[in-house]
């Protein structure tokens, strides 16, 4: 049974210890191509730190936050993006399946709102 000291997979995947098509990364973000993607484009950009969800941010994480959004126009950069849309998912009833934070980057087609 998972316990809270249990690494997720996104953790995983931000230690190198599970394979991911990473197309960015540096001392406190990774960026790698969703395995279910909905877009052309879909990246998803997570913290070095294990934070569970958007609700568990704190104060002491707005420039890491902040960083995820440099990070996402980065990928989108070079992705050739210039319109693209930025998700994040917090709980399950919200379609959270993952307790890792992580930012969808998506683009690459029209995209439609509300997304449902
Ligand atoms: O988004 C979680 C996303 O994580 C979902 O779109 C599938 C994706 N996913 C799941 N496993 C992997 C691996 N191994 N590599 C890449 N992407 C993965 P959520 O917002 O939590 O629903």
């Amino acid at each position: 049974m998972a316990d809270s000291t249990e690494k997720t997979l996104f953790q995983k995947i931000a230690d190198g210890e599970v394979p991911a098509d990473v197309v960015y990364q540096d001392d406190r973000a990774v960026a790698f191509r969703d395995i279910h993607p909905v877009a052309p484009t879909h990246v998803l950009i997570v913290p070095r730190t294990p934070i569970p969800r958007a609700d568990a941010v704190g104060e002491a994480d707005e420039a890491l936050v902040g960083h995820l959004f440099t990070v996402a126009r980065r990928v989108a950069e070079a992705e050739g993006l210039s319109d693209y849309r930025l998700v994040v998912n917090n709980g399950a009833g919200a379609g959270q399946t993952v307790f890792h934070l992580h930012v969808h980057l998506l683009g690459g087609r029209d995209l439609q709102w509300p997304p449902g």
